[in-house]
């Protein structure tokens, strides 16, 4: 994780300078050289600071040449690149705000700067209403729209962070915090801990030797933008994303809790609040009372709280203790929502699915088509995480932007990858496509050429606007088709940048559980589709899932915790996850109509 995130932290700069210079009119060849170096940097699996020990091993590498290695040294020095900093000191800050609005590249807000004067949002939205912004080259009423849509979206979205850079961020704030020593207890809370798939602020919770010491500590780390609180108990801060490539914020609380009531304050800062409210009530009926201290016995006679006057808790060290106490089973994190997680009975509460019990991927991309892995090096990678069975699934022929497969090089490759399944030892290679499903609910390949795979995964990559209607109707035929296995992310949805489409789940997942179709949770963090309520309903339908990491890179496979913790979310147990299926199961199940 340390590793890749220098990668990430170095494309991101790069990226970022790319962008900056291309806003300021500096050379574009030079542009274009820095944009191709972050590219490559970020598709890399090796760690870029290892490899940039011998300079020699950094400028052999295609995309990197002199200027780039000295920026790449520089950071591992300095931790920084000054080029970017000084082109950052030139630029308004609103105007890497309007860089982050999709659609708008840094030539038009470039236009838009030196032509308009515009230099932050508010500014971009007076000559959209004006209308003068239609005076800029190259602008028609068509792009106005979509800058308005993706400009009201990014409004509606909020500040909202999205799960896969929510979590590394808490983590790398915890580990920075577990660096200064004196820390006995350390965990993050909230939504983050409840698995959502996009998190308001980060909520970490610290038992400390002393906790004055580690709150100003955690004022003073690298990356703080603003101090919003410096209390006794509590501190907030807003911190620039230590992942990711753009130039968020997140807002991050610490809070320093007795370490005698760590469980007391995780349970109660991991929320839901609903769920809390129910947990007091339950409390309350047993003649107790629960706060963030811990679980007391309850003196109406009083309203100084317990831990004020010194009762001794009846529980507060650990969750398990308080829901022990409570009489009720440990209820995991993922489903803590008052949904209904209160209405088993202690001894049958299901086991939620666990990263552990995923057993293969299903989903993946070689160089065939738009990944960076080839064939082998994707079955050893996926050998190398455990996995029986890993299916290489490259696009369909539609998708030409992806270098989709023609059915003639699909037909090369199914024999490829039939010759890597003999070469690679100890893990089954099946040949599959993800195959593109039309607007009308057809196939991108015939089924002659489909029953030659051994796995089909069926996807709606456009089209993403039809109505709900029409989107049921479309992913119901393939769900029906005999050689299709499973839907790859149903809706389509990218977390804060396109909505996808609203079929009827209940539907979709009736028709899976008919036909033998699982209903994929794309596990990588934009997507997360299936949603968690989503998965939900097709539990409670009958209709089986995967969670598939829909694998371009080596470091997707990463991503599958968000989508277990997703599944979770939908109380999937291990038996309903295709992915959890010994090999012989799995294969049965994919002979399907074949
Ligand atoms: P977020 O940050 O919007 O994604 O959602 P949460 O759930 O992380 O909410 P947040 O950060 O406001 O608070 C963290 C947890 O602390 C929340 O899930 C429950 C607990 N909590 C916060 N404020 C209250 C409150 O006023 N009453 C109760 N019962 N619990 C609260
Ligand atoms: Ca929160
Ligand atoms: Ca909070
Ligand atoms: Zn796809």
């Amino acid at each position: 994780m340390s590793a890749m995130s220098v990668n990430d932290d170095i494309a991101r700069l790069l990226d970022e300078t790319a962008e900056m210079m291309e806003l300021l009119g500096e050379n574009r060849f030079r542009v274009a050289a820095m944009a191709r170096a972050a590219r490559v940097i970020s598709g890399m699996g090796d760690d870029i600071a290892t490899i940039a020990e011998d300079r020699k091993n950094l400028t052999a590498i295609d995309g990197i040449g002199d200027k780039i290695a000295d920026k790449i040294q520089e950071y591992v020095r300095d931790g920084r690149i000054e080029e970017h900093d000084e082109y950052a000191a030139k630029i308004p800050a609103g105007l890497l705000q309007i860089l982050q609005i999709p659609g708008l590249g840094p030539k038009t807000v470039r236009a838009m700067w030196t032509e308009k004067g515009v230099e932050s949002v508010d500014d971009l939205k007076r000559i959209i209403d004006d209308g003068s912004i239609l005076d800029i080259p190259r602008m028609g009423q068509k792009t106005v729209e979509n800058i308005k849509a993706a400009m009201e979206f990014a409004d509606h979205s909020g500040e909202r962070t999205a799960l896969g850079l929510a979590l590394p961020s808490a983590e790398h704030v915890i580990a920075a915090l577990e660096k200064t020593g004196g820390v006995k207890q350390i965990a993050y809370a909230g939504s983050l801990r409840r698995g959502r798939d996009t998190i308001g602020d980060i909520d970490i919770l610290a038992a400390a030797k002393d906790g004055a010491a580690l709150a100003e500590a955690f004022r003073s780390m690298d990356g703080v933008e603003h101090v919003l609180a410096a209390g006794e108990t509590k501190s907030s801060i807003r911190m620039r994303l230590p992942v990711g490539k753009k130039a968020r914020q997140i807002q991050v609380d610490l809070r320093i809790v007795p370490e005698e009531s760590f469980g007391a304050a995780l349970l109660y800062f991991t929320g839901s609040k609903d769920h809390n409210v129910r947990l007091r009530e339950r409390a309350l009926r047993q003649g107790l009372t629960l706060n963030e201290y811990g679980l007391y016995p309850e003196d109406k006679k009083t309203k100084e709280s317990p831990q004020d006057r010194g009762v001794k808790p009846v529980a507060s060290k650990t969750e398990a203790d308080i829901y022990k106490a409570l009489d009720l089973l440990y209820i995991p994190p993922e489903v803590r929502e008052d949904r209904d997680e209160f209405s088993y009975e202690p001894g049958d509460f299901p086991d939620l699915i666990e990263r552990e019990d995923i057993a293969s991927e299903l989903h993946a991309h070689t160089t065939a088509s738009d990944g960076k892995l080839s064939i082998e090096e994707l079955a050893i990678e996926a050998k190398r995480r455990g996995f029986h069975t890993i299916a290489v699934t490259d696009h369909s022929k539609s998708q030409s932007v992806a270098n989709g497969l023609s059915p003639e090089r699909l037909r090369e490759h199914i024999a490829a990858i039939r010759e890597a399944n003999k070469n690679v030892k100890g893990i089954t290679i099946l040949a599959g496509s993800e195959v593109d499903i039309h607007a009308d609910g057809s196939l991108d390949y015939d089924d002659d050429l489909l029953a030659e795979l051994d796995i089909v995964v069926a996807s709606p990559h456009w089209a993403l606007t039809q109505k709900p209607a029409q989107a049921t109707k479309r992913l119901l035929k393939a769900i029906e088709h005999p050689l299709v296995n499973i839907i790859g992310h149903p809706t389509g949805r990218l977390i804060g940048k396109r909505e996808g489409t609203s079929p009827d789940i209940k539907e979709l997942a009736a028709a899976a559980k008919e036909h033998g179709t699982a209903l994929e949770i794309n596990a990588h963090w934009m997507r997360l589709d299936l949603r968690d309520t989503h998965v939900r309903i097709a539990m409670e339908t009958g209709a089986n899932i995967a969670i598939n990491c829909d694998v371009h890179l080596s470091t997707d496979f990463d991503n599958l915790r968000y989508g277990v913790m997703t599944a979770r979310r939908g109380w999937i147990t291990p038996d309903r996850c295709v992915n959890t299926w010994p090999a012989k199961k799995l294969a049965t199940w994919l002979k399907k109509g074949r």
